[in-house]
């Protein structure tokens, strides 16, 4: 499905803005911007977005809006039971002093970042120069989250994850699923979940003429010559990104979004968000409503049965506004790995849910995120205008353990430079504990622990490197850094299927409460991990639905 409209705001929306910017009425462009820019609006049209009333009562509380928390919302109210989604970050259905709901990936603003003073841009440096810079502080769309010897970025707001991933959308191979899911029926998973995850996604792949001739992805065919050079297999990996609308920036029909490198801050077009999926049609049902910038603190048992959820309702200064009670039959953490394992940690260990087993918090891995650029020689150029939503990998899982999605670095400028995401098969897992001194989570991962990732990568890129002459890039993650091992995209695990719940996400000793995202998956999938996410959450609601409803 698509949903977003191919009409663009006329030269009349546009100069009309420009007008009362010009006079000075930058909340009447704002508001005016509203309603003529069509496409940059974000929202879920007829999404309930009513703030929970403090002493509610609900049937099914949902703690978070990515892909875990949407198809547990869309399947619970297709069964007729009424929803609301808790979710920290804004609606996003507003756009800024600049028309657009969501800041360029070359330009961090306020918008940007959540809650920090200051920009973390997982590529910090170019040719040598810092790229970060001082932001205000702002419930922003993209949380980098720093635990001692790592920084898991994430998703903030309606729609999780999906607000600023790439939109990698690649179903395991099959013979590997054992390996990520070990206690699930790999047979249903590909007859019926990862079909109907794919389908509620809106997964489709490039046009592969297209873009064998499409300047945006000379970045790509660079990638893939140096890759079947070297006699790495090459594969094209689906996405979310609506390619019609792509092919429409490319032919400057229609106000360019993945072709003006829009990622990871959000993205004004094209991308089939969980806004445009799963949340629309959870929309369309009429029974799912959502409080944005509510923040669930605690959950405990209700002395009249079910559970009192504690919320903080925040402004976009992350001030707390009100604290509210509501009473849940039934509570379905979605909260992502780190959220959820954060939330399920404190609360088994300051005894709100004392019977929560010991399982609880461990089993968290980074999907072996590891992060290179390679510099091409001048006559292998990538291009200045790179798409930012990728399409193709180099899979060396079997041989080194290492799959690398060829990634975008959609500077506007010709850097000669190749730039990789590998995900890897690494043993590394780490724990969650809370810390009664700080009051906060730890998470005990080790930076030293990414050796192994590296390693992996290096299965790759060494080879590549010899084959063609060239060198990593050390200009990009610090001054003669090569390696961007300080990060992951791909938190996972810290509830993990079948230990801290039973195989279908009912966690153990609380009847009622659920976890229904990364959180279940042990610490790696392969590829990219979304898919599988959405494949086992629709797995689990299925039959959550069946047997507790
Ligand atoms: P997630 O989507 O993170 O949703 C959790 C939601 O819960 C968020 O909206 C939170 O704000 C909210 N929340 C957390 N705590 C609370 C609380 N206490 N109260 C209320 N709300 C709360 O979870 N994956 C791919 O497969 N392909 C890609 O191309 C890809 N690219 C990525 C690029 C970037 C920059 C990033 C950061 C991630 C990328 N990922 C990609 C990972 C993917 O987005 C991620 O695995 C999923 O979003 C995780 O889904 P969950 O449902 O677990």
């Amino acid at each position: 499905m698509s949903g977003h409209p191919l009409s663009v705001p006329g030269t009349d929306g546009f100069s009309r803005r420009r007008f009362l910017a010009g006079t000075g009425s930058l909340l009447g462009a704002a508001a005016l911007a509203a309603h003529t820019a069509g496409p940059a609006r974000a929202e879920v049209p007829g999404l309930d977005l009513t703030p929970v009333p403090d002493g509610s009562h609900v049937r099914a509380l949902v703690i978070g809006t990515g892909y875990g928390g949407s198809v547990a919302a869309l399947r619970l109210a297709r069964a007729g039971v009424d929803v609301h989604m808790i979710e920290m970050g804004q609606a996003w259905d507003t756009p800024g002093p600049d028309g657009k709901v969501f800041a360029n990936t070359t330009k961090p603003d306020y918008r940007s970042f959540w809650l920090r003073g200051r920009t973390k841009q997982p590529l910090s440096q170019f040719l040598g120069f810092p790229l970060d810079k001082d932001v205000p502080c702002h419930t922003g769309i993209l949380d980098a989250e720093d635990f001692a010897g790592i920084t898991v970025y994430q998703g903030r707001g309606v729609g999780g994850g999906s607000l600023v991933n790439g939109g990698m959308a690649v179903t395991p191979l099959r013979d590997r699923f054992p390996e990520i899911l070990p206690t699930v029926d790999p047979a249903e998973m590909y007859a019926t979940y990862y079909p109907r995850a794919n389908a509620g996604l809106g997964v489709t792949e490039v046009d592969q003429n297209w873009w064998e001739g499409a300047d945006a992805y000379q970045y790509a065919r660079v990638g893939r010559k140096h890759a079947q050079r070297s006699g790495f297999p090459f594969v094209f990996v689906p996405n979310v990104y609506d390619w019609d609308y792509m092919k429409q920036e490319a032919a400057g029909a229609v106000p360019k979004s993945a072709l003006a490198g829009e990622v990871i801050y959000g993205n004004n077009h094209g991308k089939k968000s969980l806004q445009k999926t799963y949340l629309a049609q959870a929309a369309a049902t009429g029974r799912v409503s959502v409080s944005a910038l509510h923040r669930v603190t605690s959950v405990s048992p209700a002395a009249t049965g079910g559970y009192t959820v504690a919320i903080d309702q925040i402004d976009t200064t992350g001030a707390v506004l009100a604290t509210k009670t509501v009473r849940a039959d039934r509570v379905f953490f979605a909260a992502g790995s780190v959220g959820t394992s954060k939330l399920l940690t404190r609360l088994k260990a300051t005894g709100a849910l004392p019977g929560l087993n010991e399982h609880i918090g461990k089993g968290w891995g980074d999907n072996g995120n590891v992060m290179c650029g390679r510099a091409n020689h001048m006559w292998d150029p990538t291009g200045k205008l790179q798409s930012a939503m990728p399409t193709a990998g180099i899979d060396n899982w079997e041989a080194g353990g290492a799959f690398a999605e060829v990634a975008p670095l959609p500077t506007g400028i010709e850097t000669y430079a190749s730039f990789y995401l590998s995900i890897t098969r690494t043993p590394r897992r780490a724990e969650f504990s809370w810390n009664p001194a700080t009051g906060r989570v730890d998470l005990s991962w080790d930076r030293a622990w990414k050796q192994t990732s590296i390693d992996m990568a290096k299965s790759i890129f060494d080879k590549i490197n010899a084959k063609e002459g060239t060198i990593y890039r050390s200009d990009l993650f610090g001054a003669y850094k090569i390696w961007g091992d300080h990060l992951t995209y791909h938190p996972l695990g810290g509830a993990v299927l079948d230990r801290a719940t039973d195989n279908h996400g009912r966690l153990h000793g609380h009847p009622g409460l659920y976890a229904i995202d990364g959180s279940l998956i042990p610490g790696n999938t392969s590829v990219n991990p979304f898919v599988t996410i959405t494949a086992l959450a629709e797995r689990n609601i299925e039959r959550i639905i069946a047997e507790d409803f």
